[in-house]
Parts: C-alpha cells; sequence; structure tokens
C-alpha cells in the first residue's frame, strides 16, 4: 500500500459510572461532569441517546492522504476494544450502525453522516470540509449487545480558518422551506434541569404548519446538542430524541443541559424525503 496513512487523532476513553455519570477523557483537561439527560438511571438497560454506562471501546480516525477544504475525502474508522482488537459486531441503532456528527470546533458547521461498516472493526464514509480549521467528529455506535458509546475524533483541516460568526439567538428563522420556531418549556434554560425543546415547523411560503413530515431515522425528528466550549469534549454532546405523539408539524425533544453557558442545537426533520436541518443558540444558566 503506497497511501500515506495520517493518524489525525486517537481519543475516547470515557468511563461512566453508575447514576450521575461523571466523565473522564483520555485527550483533554476536562473534568467536566454530564448528568444523563435521559435522567440518570440505575438500569444497565439503555434506550439511547446516551453513552452507556462505560465505555468499553477506542475509535481511531485514519485519513489517506492530505486533507484540504471542500474537497472529498475518505475518512476510515477503526473501532477496537481496549486491548487493541477489533469489534467485530455492531447493533444498529436509529436505522444506522455508525452516526457520525462532523462539527467546526467553533460550532459553525454541522455535518450528520452514516458511515459504511466493511466489517473488522472498520467503518469508512466519504465527506469534504466546508472550511480550513479544526473539528470534532463524534462517532456514536452500539457494539453489539452492548450500551451505546460516543467516541470523540479530532480532524485537522490546513489554512487559516474563518473568523467564529457572531452567536445569534434568534429562535425563529428559516432554513430552505420550512420556518421554524424554537420554544421550551420553560422561560429560563437552567442546568440540570428537565426541558422539553419543541419545534414549531412551517410552510415557508404559506406559513401553514407543513403536513408532510415524515419519519427520520426511525424517529419523528433528530437533535444534536453541542456546548460551545474551547475544547470539544464527549460531555459537551447531547443527543435527544424525540418525543411521540406530538402534532403533526411540531416535534418535541426531551432532554436537559449539563452545565450553565452557550449550546448550539440542530434539529433534523424529513419533509417528504428531504432533510431540513434547523439551527439554534440558546443560553443556560
Ligand atoms: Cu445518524
Amino acid at each position: 500500500m503506497k497511501l500515506l496513512f495520517t493518524a489525525l487523532a486517537i481519543t475516547s476513553t470515557i468511563f461512566w459510572t453508575q447514576g450521575c455519570a461523571s466523565v473522564v477523557q483520555s485527550t483533554d483537561n476536562s473534568t467536566s461532569k454530564h448528568h444523563d439527560s435521559a435522567g440518570a438511571s440505575n438500569s444497565h438497560e439503555h434506550h439511547g441517546g446516551h453513552s452507556g454506562l462505560e465505555s468499553t471501546t477506542i475509535a481511531k480516525l485514519t485519513v489517506p492522504g492530505k486533507l484540504a477544504a471542500q474537497t472529498p475525502v475518505s475518512l476510515v474508522i477503526d473501532v477496537q476494544d481496549k486491548n487493541g482488537q477489533a469489534i467485530a459486531n455492531f447493533d444498529k441503532f436509529q436505522e444506522q450502525l455508525m452516526h457520525l456528527i462532523i462539527v467546526g470546533d467553533n460550532l459553525d458547521t454541522f455535518n450528520h453522516i452514516h458511515p459504511t461498516y466493511k466489517g473488522n472493526g472498520r467503518f469508512e464514509v466519504q465527506t469534504s470540509f466546508p472550511h480550513p480549521g479544526n473539528y470534532t467528529l463524534f462517532s456514536d455506535y452500539k457494539p453489539g449487545g452492548k450500551a451505546e458509546e460516543v467516541s470523540l475524533l479530532k480532524a485537522q483541516v490546513p489554512g487559516e480558518a474563518p473568523n467564529t460568526p457572531k452567536i445569534d439567538f434568534s429562535t425563529t428563522n428559516t432554513f430552505g422551506n420550512t420556518l421554524v420556531n424554537l420554544q421550551f418549556s420553560q422561560p429560563t434554560l437552567t442546568a440540570g434541569k428537565e426541558v422539553n425543546v419543541m419545534f414549531n415547523l412551517q410552510d415557508a411560503a404559506t406559513k401553514e404548519p407543513i403536513k408532510d413530515l415524515q419519519p427520520y431515522l426511525g424517529e419523528k425528528g433528530h437533535l444534536v446538542i453541542i456546548k460551545r466550549t474551547s475544547q470539544l469534549t464527549r460531555a459537551d454532546y447531547i443527543h435527544a430524541h424525540a418525543v411521540k405523539d406530538t402534532p403533526a408539524s411540531k416535534v418535541h425533544f426531551l432532554t436537559s443541559f449539563p452545565q450553565p453557558g452557550n449550546y448550539k442545537l440542530w434539529g433534523q426533520f424529513n419533509r417528504n424525503g428531504k432533510v431540513v436541518t434547523a439551527e439554534f443558540w440558546v443560553t443556560v444558566q
């Protein structure tokens, strides 16, 4: 093999304790605490959305050749146990074996893709990075018979990163043909408190509630929430699940924000086969 393999990052040893989970990460100095937003559970049963109680795997990212902005690239992710043995079997959740969320480190860009399983612990996916700068990849998977795990990977695209855009806290915005309004069950967001995050979807042209919402990855919608920090860690990532039985044009998610700070939310919805990604900033006290 003549390809130049550049190992960009090896991260993600995350230990979870039962109940109120605290997080230790192998490659950053953050000691942030994470409260499982589904409500800390003492049960080993886990219904997705959050990492398992104990991480048993390590993900490694390899990129053949050089990374360049706006250039297609193949990402190779190998998932291994702590002895370096490939994890052979993965369980599907939300219709996929791996969900890969890629964000620019200042949260200006978002990409949610599904690497293909190649066997022997290896996943591959084609993507491109929109601009130079540092990126964090949250790879979300379920080793066979085990709880969902999230591994953090890092990638750096050479060149000068664009300026960080100003945070916009508006709660109504148009995304493609959809006008999205964001509301919460509480007037003020408080760290650690459960909150209902409510997306109200209207057709941008008619201002009528949309009628063409279809399941996206088996659910009414998907919500990824990431806290803005100088060094993103696993604890900054929240994957919330849609509440069932809401009106056709409303998608609600029950979650909580672990710490005070600014968070970005990306809600994703399927309108008749086309995915709408609605992004908002919120501040949590
Ligand atoms: Cu996914």
